[in-house]
């Protein structure tokens, strides 16, 4: 079993739903993890007979829609509430849904994450922050019940694994993993197809917008920080969605030396940090915590109301002190 722990929840939650309309929702601006895993979740709740569909506040991103096919998928806006319960996936905390889901449903039944800083806030919690992605933690369940994964879900859950994971690279990434997606591959799940159309249709607006914000990388604090920007004009400019800008923090937490890697950009009136370092001993969740954000001990973010150079000089500020205390505490 992958998960022993959660086997008797798991099959307790299974028996409540029967019979139930089922809300599987997933996080603002959905990412690769959250988007398999309710493609997931919703399909193999149908195939137990269960009514079940996906609703988010945002829209899938363009590189994501094919892997959704015919499951059930519906935006917030157009969604009725009435009668369903819902269980939420990769959502931290349940305001992550979005405040219009949040008001429909103040209820969580079940939460199914893997976000360290999860408070279990739901009726069913099944949250194990050890795993690299929500999808491993579905995928893991659905084999220790036996529950049936389909081609369409295996594929889903192996786009949550590999986006989650860096297609591989993240410390997270441990021989269950591997096991699982070697299961996934075996249910139907192709890599080289999801590589195809994640990795190989790329918009050279996208190649635009990296261009600026390559340009815009600085170093500091010893060259152990790295940060970039960009400005809503910078999407404008080039044409680019801000969809195209997910993973350019990885440019600057790549760099030979760098020990944390910071993208901030404007984004809907708002302005929105991204945290990267290489490996979980800098606890970035706290730093996000410090902005009014969260996440995991090697990717955090947050969301600020105040504008991008004001952001940039708290940010680069409060990393330097972070850094410096974790450099101070070994093994933290
Ligand atoms: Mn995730």
């Amino acid at each position: 079993m992958y998960f022993p722990g959660q086997s008797e929840s798991f099959k307790q939650l299974l028996a409540e739903l029967r019979g139930q309309r089922v809300a599987v929702l997933g996080h603002l601006r959905p990412d690769g993890d959250c988007i398999g895993s309710q493609v997931a979740l919703t399909r193999v709740l149908l195939s137990q007979g269960i009514e079940a569909v996906a609703v988010n506040r945002d829209e899938a991103p363009r590189v994501m829609q094919s892997f959704i096919a015919d499951t059930p998928w519906m935006r917030a806006k157009d969604f009725s509430p009435q009668g369903h319960v819902t269980i939420n996936v990769d959502c931290a905390d349940p305001i992550r849904v979005g405040m219009l889901l949040e008001e429909m449903f103040p209820q969580t039944l079940a939460n199914i994450d893997h976000h360290v800083s999860n408070p279990n806030y739901a009726q069913y919690n099944f949250v194990e922050p050890q795993t690299a992605a929500t999808a491993e933690v579905l995928a893991g369940l659905f084999f220790d019940h036996g529950l049936p994964v389909d081609p369409v879900t295996a594929q889903a859950l192996y786009v949550g694994i590999s986006t989650d994971t860096g297609q591989f690279r993240f410390p997270t990434t441990t021989g269950q993993v591997f096991e699982l997606c070697s299961r996934l591959c075996a249910c139907g799940a192709s890599p080289g197809g999801v590589a195809r159309e994640l990795f190989e249709r790329e918009p050279l607006a996208k190649l635009k917008l990296l261009r600026r914000f390559l340009g815009s990388l600085r170093l500091v604090y010893g060259e152990r920080i790295c940060i970039g920007t960009l400005r809503e004009k910078d999407f404008e400019e080039t044409g680019a969605a801000h969809e195209d800008a997910e993973g350019f923090v990885d440019y600057a937490r790549d760099l030979e030396g760098v020990d944390i890697g910071i993208f901030v950009q404007e984004f809907e009136n708002q302005v929105k940090g991204s945290l990267r370092a290489k490996t979980r001993a800098y606890r970035l969740d706290r730093l996000a915590r410090q902005f009014g954000g969260g996440g995991h001990a090697p990717a955090a973010g947050f969301n600020q109301h105040r504008p991008l150079h004001e952001v940039c000089a708290l940010l680069l500020k409060a990393a330097e002190e972070h850094l410096k205390k974790m450099d101070a505490e070994p093994g933290a």
